[in-house]
């Protein structure tokens, strides 16, 4: 198989709060599996995440925690490396966009995007009214400003939800134009704010509408429907110019010789996902090559490029980012003449659009006897990470996460499920299976693979079966189809518990010693191939059955993942205990 080239990234997380499992399962978890089963096939892929440090949440959360925003970011910064490394999900660098090793790459970079977007005409300069406090003595963009919101519900009821704020209301979902909000509020003081003219700079996206409907046409063949139904849905009800600079200090200043930039940084979602790309050339630069090598895996055609993200990502990294992607591809005059005809730009030098974009939908949760909620930090219903990590192991969890992934629509965090997965999937299934002749091989075979010369048509069958399983979850991986690949390696476990369960090998021990040699032996052929398939999911468990059936790590990898282990070839040790049984009580506070 020829290796390919993977750019992939992980949303960015704001770096004023800690990581909770719709997070994880959201983003970072996909991100991770697609990553390793790359790897396991031998693909050259690097992983890229780190924090979002600039914007308004970040200053606003500053304020109530009484730090400074610098603070503040590198504060959750180290949080959320810690809890992304207890889950094993090890990034190839966990950069920030306003961190001290990363700002000065991240601002040049961003201000090379805005500047090259400018040249080519892709920005209209408008002074428009905005909200200002006085007595802040600022403009109040985003989440400085609250209200209550002004959009209709789809049943044509008052969403009225008072608590919207200038960017997004969380009630209906609807963008917000913080002038139209009913009775705003600054966030700040608590004040009504006043209206006060100010310049910024609109990337015209309606301009590129037609362009993107048709990369879309060309390139989202097999994306999510999530994905693909809200983007063609935005495009064909028309892309409003949004404005990509904002009256505040903390940021990426405006790189513009021009009086009305002063002051003025760009908008958070304009340098964020630029992040991936200043965070991909500080990785070049600290492994033995030049910051510019970011290009080889940007602006390389055969490198494809995949961005995991939460639901409410998807208007920013399936048409904001392409647009910006384009806008330095192409000057104003040249995307007119070619109107709604997409081309790649295969030449060198040139921003690539993304291979893909995976999106999840939001996890709720549901405690004990209460109604499923929402996820939510000021309401404390969440699982956060560092917590879970305190008692429990990552491997349950990340089961968990990707079997009840809302892949396509909202899931449930349920405890009661939780516990119960863990109990009779995770350990009556995959662990029992990975145990049931243990005892057998060391007492009667040394622990050494034992003679297949019995091996009739149910141990073939049963290998076939599992044989055939790498290309079908590989299958399912590539196209990002993540719970149905982890309950093919489970229905391979599954399979063979129903094999054993017929061969009875502690019976056959003390009447046909033979045909129990066989039937261990087949159950250790279907170990090594199940325990490479549950890697991506389950590092963890399949490090220990990997060090208990003696193969070195080079050939733990998909592409000998159904390398048939010699017999005579000697086990390692038992493994130890793969899952913990646990029970409601655990989670009792
Ligand atoms: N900081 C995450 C969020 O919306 C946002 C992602 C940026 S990815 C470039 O919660
Ligand atoms: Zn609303």
């Amino acid at each position: 198989m020829a290796k390919r080239r993977f750019l992939v990234t992980g949303a960015l997380p704001y770096s004023n709060n800690k990581l909770h499992v719709g997070h994880i399962t959201g983003a970072y978890l996909p991100a991770d599996i697609y990553v390793r089963y790359l790897r396991s096939r031998g693909d050259d892929v690097r992983f890229i995440c780190g924090s979002d440090d600039n914007g308004v949440a970040i200053e606003i959360s500053a304020r109530k925690e009484n730090s400074t925003p610098a603070a503040l970011a590198d504060k959750y910064n180290t949080l959320q490396r810690a809890a992304f490394e207890g889950l094993g999900i090890h990034f190839d660098i966990y950069g920030g966009t306003h961190h001290p090793d990363f700002v000065e790459m991240h601002e040049k970079l961003s201000q090379d995007f805005f500047t090259s977007i400018h040249n080519n005409g892709h920005f209209v300069k408008k002074t428009t009214e905005q909200l200002y406090d006085p007595e802040a003595r600022q403009f109040l963009p985003d989440r400085f400003v609250k209200g209550t919101c002004y959009h209709k519900l789809e049943d044509g009821s008052d969403c009225a939800n008072p608590d919207a704020t200038g960017d997004q209301c969380e009630r209906c979902g609807n963008t917000i134009d913080p002038l139209q909000l009913i009775n705003p509020l600054s966030t700040i003081t608590s004040t009504t704010p006043e209206r006060r003219e100010t310049t910024h700079w609109y990337l015209k996206l309606d301009k590129f509408q037609g362009m993107l409907a048709d990369w879309f046409s060309i390139s989202s063949l097999d994306w999510r429907s999530i994905v693909t139904n809200f983007s063609m849905g935005a495009i064909k009800r028309g892309l409003p110019e949004r404005a990509m600079t904002r009256d505040l200090t903390w940021g990426v200043p405006v790189p513009l010789d021009d009086p009305d930039a002063e002051g003025k940084v760009l908008y958070v979602w304009f340098d964020a996902p630029i992040g991936y790309v200043s965070f991909t050339a500080r990785y070049c630069e600290n492994n033995g090559g030049v910051w510019q090598d970011y290009k080889d895996w940007w602006q390389d055609p055969d490198c494809k490029i995949v961005h995991f993200i939460g639901e409410d990502n998807i208007v920013f990294h399936a048409l904001i980012w392409p647009a910006m992607l384009l806008g330095t591809q192409y000057t104003a005059e040249e995307m007119e003449k070619l109107g709604s005809n997409y081309r790649p730009r295969t030449e060198k030098g040139y921003y690539q659009l993304p291979h893909n974009v995976v999106a999840n939908a939001f996890l709720n949760i549901k405690f004990p006897g209460k109604d499923e909620e929402k996820i939510s930090k000021s309401r404390g219903t969440a699982v956060w990470i560092d917590e879970y990590l305190k008692t429990f192991d990552p491997d349950p969890l990340r089961y968990y996460l990707t079997a009840n992934a809302p892949e396509s629509q909202r899931t449930v965090w349920s405890f009661e499920d939780f516990v119960e997965r863990n109990n009779n999937e995770l350990i009556a299934t995959l662990g029992n299976f990975v145990n049931r002749w243990q005892k057998i091989v060391k007492e009667h075979f040394d622990r050494k693979v034992p003679s297949n010369e019995r091996a009739e048509d149910m141990e073939r069958e049963l290998l076939e079966t599992v044989r055939a399983l790498p290309e079908a979850v590989g299958e399912d991986i590539e196209a990002t189809r993540f719970k149905s690949a982890l309950n093919r390696v489970m229905d391979g476990f599954r399979a063979c518990n129903r094999y054993i369960d017929t061969r009875e090998p502690w019976k056959t021990r003390k009447s046909d010693l033979e045909l129990c040699a066989a039937t261990v032996h087949c159950c250790i052929q279907a170990v090594r191939t199940l325990g490479v398939l549950i890697e991506p999911f389950l590092p963890f468990a399949s490090e220990k059955i990997r060090v208990s059936m003696k193969v070195p790590v080079e050939q733990w990898t998909w592409m000998h993942a159904t390398e048939e282990l010699p017999v005579g070839h000697e086990l390692g040790p038992v493994p130890e205990v793969l899952f913990k049984k646990l029970d409601m009580k655990d989670f009792e506070v």
